[in-house]
């Protein structure tokens, strides 16, 4: 182009521009930061920049993922038109002929194998209103008891402990503002700093006024570099570890008696049994010095004030919610609750982990938190809905185990929304395996992700740009997600789906909402009595005071900020402690001669679940590109193992390639890996299907591997 054709163009550029501002929220983590996308348009191109909005939680930070969201939403790969597989291939086709396509294999399957052969498997990353509206699906339009999300791998745990505990389950107990007057923060199984990194802020707060911060780990993170004290904890024995401190507390009385008997039952039996028990034996089983649990023990006892969080390090294991209890007793022994700067943080996973709990996508739940198996709850929502009390279902069965019913054909159909769980879930070729055995897959999704490449039909939705409804965030504040952006093509928002899909199946009569505001109408009226009550909130609320915190049970009541300040949720209004045992009831697996290491699982900054969206972006894909296996250098050196070379790992279920990453921030004993790639990079082949008893989370957290050296050219392990 010659100089002067460049300056026209330049010039061009300058007087046309123009500008669009949508205001969303992130569509990744449970903070919610709320942002401004700012598309400019120009002669020649778009430009797009996301900045940071003021609000509540995050007060306008926003992290390198929210930043780049939009990349993942405007990518070229989006679906746009509904997708029929015909012989093995895709092939777009109408609503009309996709709803039809449905309509015709659900009541064939339905006739054939019976309600329940029909399941349905949701998310936490999608509205209140959606959420909502998939309990009502699977209840009213399929009559089927089998439905559960993929929560169930997330947040199980923290939520049946908190239950049992409190009678209430709520993210933060305490208002986050309240965080950096805490004199003693234990972190436990937590990586703030890269998976909610919005909200360090409130932790490095508490660090300047003085608090002793505590992070309970196997590995070094930037979480652990910003506490006082790293406890490099072995693999898979925090409740161990929960026992050591609960014993040096009481065994000096570092106890608040009147809390004990005045807010409490079961503190006798708690101490009788950590009496039985040996500082030794617990330093010895979870590899943390006796002077180390000492140190956190007294920080705890003596400081007046002193709020405990954990998140999947400590729930994803097979006695998970066992752990998290033991977390409870201390804060209960130590009358750490309900008072300012004391109290619990189940810090929440995605999007809208909290809401999307709530509100009847669980096995055995109901709107407003309440219990499928509960005669009170069943009358109370079946007459809300219209329907008789005998034809609601009962409960079903956990995410993990509807797929095993897949297996076994006893599910034969499933209508699949906003998750991955070939991915996501344990002993991954298992659950492709059992996929493949169904006779009809619906998946909702915006890519062809590597579930929806198993589908029969392949819906099209809107995302986080284009979506409008209510989400939960960490906090438990119910914020509302404007959302302004015009679906690509012929995609369609979940809630539309939903309704949709139950109309084809002759039940508009429950289904015809216009609007997401309509369905959360029906949604606070559900919910209203129930634990989780958001009756007093409406759209025109949300937006005044930018989110509510739940239970707001009236249009003028302004939400809770601190719960449980004068009792427990419990009829009795008393906190339950409990004996957790230092032997879990179903043991992690055990390292062996074949199987020498642990393996554990998580995230990194730059990627967000099973890389579906992230590893779209091309920003986010640049930071990194590929798995890796996080690897001691000694531990290397022994398996012959060299920084930056393909490693094949192995366990009892399969096997993967990735690349060494060796470090010694990591425990001799174990390895680490991201589950954020698919196919031959999926870490959960390699992860077992051992399940919590009490709330049917996986053991992602240890599974036991070997580790050697992979010759890319010969294809196989090499000595
Ligand atoms: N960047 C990013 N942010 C995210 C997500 C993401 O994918 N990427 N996902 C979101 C979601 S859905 C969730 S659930 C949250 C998860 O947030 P986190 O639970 O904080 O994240 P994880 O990396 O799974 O695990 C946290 C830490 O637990 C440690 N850990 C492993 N085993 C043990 C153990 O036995 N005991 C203890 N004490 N710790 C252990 C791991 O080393 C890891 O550093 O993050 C949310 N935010
Ligand atoms: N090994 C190991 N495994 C784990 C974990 C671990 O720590 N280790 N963590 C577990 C945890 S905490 C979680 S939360 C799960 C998550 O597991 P998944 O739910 O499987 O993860 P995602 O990648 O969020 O899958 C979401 C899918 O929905 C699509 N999607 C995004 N937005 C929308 C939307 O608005 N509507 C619809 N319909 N689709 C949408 C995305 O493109 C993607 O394909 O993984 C679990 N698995
Ligand atoms: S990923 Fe989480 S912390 Fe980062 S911008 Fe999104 S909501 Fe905020
Ligand atoms: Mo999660």
């Amino acid at each position: 182009m010659t100089e002067m054709l460049l300056k026209y163009f330049r010039e061009k550029e300058r007087q046309v521009q123009s500008e669009k501002v949508y205001n969303t929220q992130c569509p990744y983590c449970s903070v919610q930061c709320q942002m401004q996308l700012i598309e400019q348009r120009s002669v020649t191109r778009k430009t797009y920049k996301t900045v940071g909005k003021d609000n509540p939680t995050s007060k306008g930070r926003l992290c390198v993922k929210g930043m780049n969201a939009h990349q993942h939403a405007l990518h070229k790969d989006r679906i746009t038109q509904p997708l029929v597989k015909i012989d093995g291939e895709f092939i777009p086709v109408s609503w009309k002929e996709a709803l039809e396509c449905i309509r015709e294999n659900v009541t064939n399957i339905q006739k054939e194998d019976g309600y329940n052969a029909m399941s349905v498997y949701g998310s936490a990353s999608i509205t209140n209103e959606e959420a909502y509206l998939m309990g009502k699906f699977a209840r009213v339009a399929l009559k089927t008891k089998y439905i559960d999300y993929n929560g169930r791998l997330c947040m199980s745990s923290a939520a049946s402990a908190a239950s049992a505990v409190f009678g209430m389950d709520r993210g933060l107990t305490n208002s986050i503002e309240e965080i950096p007057y805490a004199e003693t923060i234990v972190l436990a199984g937590t990586n703030i700093a890269e998976c909610q990194p919005t909200i360090m802020h409130y932790f490095e707060q508490a660090k300047e006024n003085g608090a002793f911060i505590v992070a309970v780990d196997p590995r070094e993170t930037a979480t652990t570099r910003m506490a006082d004290l790293h406890i490099k904890i072995k693999p898979g024995t925090d409740a161990a570890f929960a026992n050591g401190l609960l014993k040096v507390i009481i065994d000096n009385d570092w106890i608040d008696r009147s809390f004990i008997e005045e807010k409490s039952i079961g503190f006798e039996d708690v101490k009788e049994y950590v009496a039985s028990l040996e500082l030794e034996d617990i330093s010895a089983q979870t590899d943390v010095p006796v002077k180390e649990i000492r140190r956190v023990a007294l920080s705890l006892g003596e400081k007046e004030t002193g709020m405990i969080f954990t998140a999947r390090g400590v729930e994803q294991q097979t006695d998970g919610s066992m752990a998290v209890r033991n977390l409870l007793n201390i804060l209960i022994a130590t009358g750490k609750l309900g008072k300012p700067s004391c109290g619990y943080g189940a810090i929440t996973g995605q999007s809208n982990g909290q809401g999307a709990r709530e509100h009847g996508q669980k096995a055995d739940q109901l709107p407003g938190y309440r219990s499928i198996e509960n005669e009170e709850h069943r009358a109370h929502i079946s007459n809300f809905w219209g329907i008789a009390e005998k034809d609601l279902p009962r409960k079903g069965a956990s995410a993990f185990e509807m797929i095993e019913k897949v297996d076994q054909r006893e599910i034969t159909g499933m209508f699949l929304l906003c998750s991955n769980p070939v991915v996501s879930n344990p002993n991954a070729r298992f659950v492709k395996q059992a996929l493949q055995k169904l006779k009809f897959l619906v998946a909702v999704d915006l890519f062809k992700s590597e579930t929806a490449q198993l589908a029969d039909v392949i819906l099209p939705t809107s995302s986080y740009l284009e979506d409008e409804g209510t989400m939960t965030n960490l906090e438990g504040r119910v914020t509302l997600r404007e959302a302004s952006k015009k679906v690509p093509g012929e995609a369609r928002h979940d809630w539309e789906i939903i309704c949709d899909v139950a109309k084809s199946l002759g039940k508009e009569e429950y289904f015809s909402f216009s609007s997401a505001e309509e369905v959360f109408n029906e949604l606070r009226e559900a919910s209203r009595g129930g634990i989780a009550d958001y009756y007093g909130m409406t759209y025109e609320r949300l937006r005044k005071k930018q989110g509510i915190l739940w239970p707001c049970p009236s249009l003028d009541h302004g939400g809770a900020a601190r719960i449980f300040e004068d009792s427990f949720a419990h009829a009795d209004g008393r906190a339950k402690m409990t004996v957790v045992p230092s032997e879990p009831v179903v043991k992690k697996e055990e390292t062996c001669e074949k199987y020498p290491l642990y393996l554990t699982t998580g995230r990194v900054m730059a990627h967000y679940l099973t890389g579906v969206q992230t590893r779209k972006s091309s920003a986010l894909t640049a930071r990194e590109f590929e798995s890796f296996l996080e690897i001691h250098p000694q531990t290397a050196q022994q398996y012959h193992i060299r920084n930056g070379e393909l490693v094949r790992i192995e366990s009892r279920r399969g096997g993967i390639v990735v690349r060494s990453k060796c470090t010694e921030t990591i425990r001799q004993d174990t390895v680490f890996v991201p589950f954020h790639w698919d196919e031959k990079q999926n870490v959960n082949r390699l992860v077992a299907e051992d399940l919590d008893p009490n709330c049917r989370m996986p053991g992602f957290k240890v599974s036991a591997v070997k580790v050697a050296p992979y010759d890319i050219n010969r294809q196989r392990n090499i000595k």
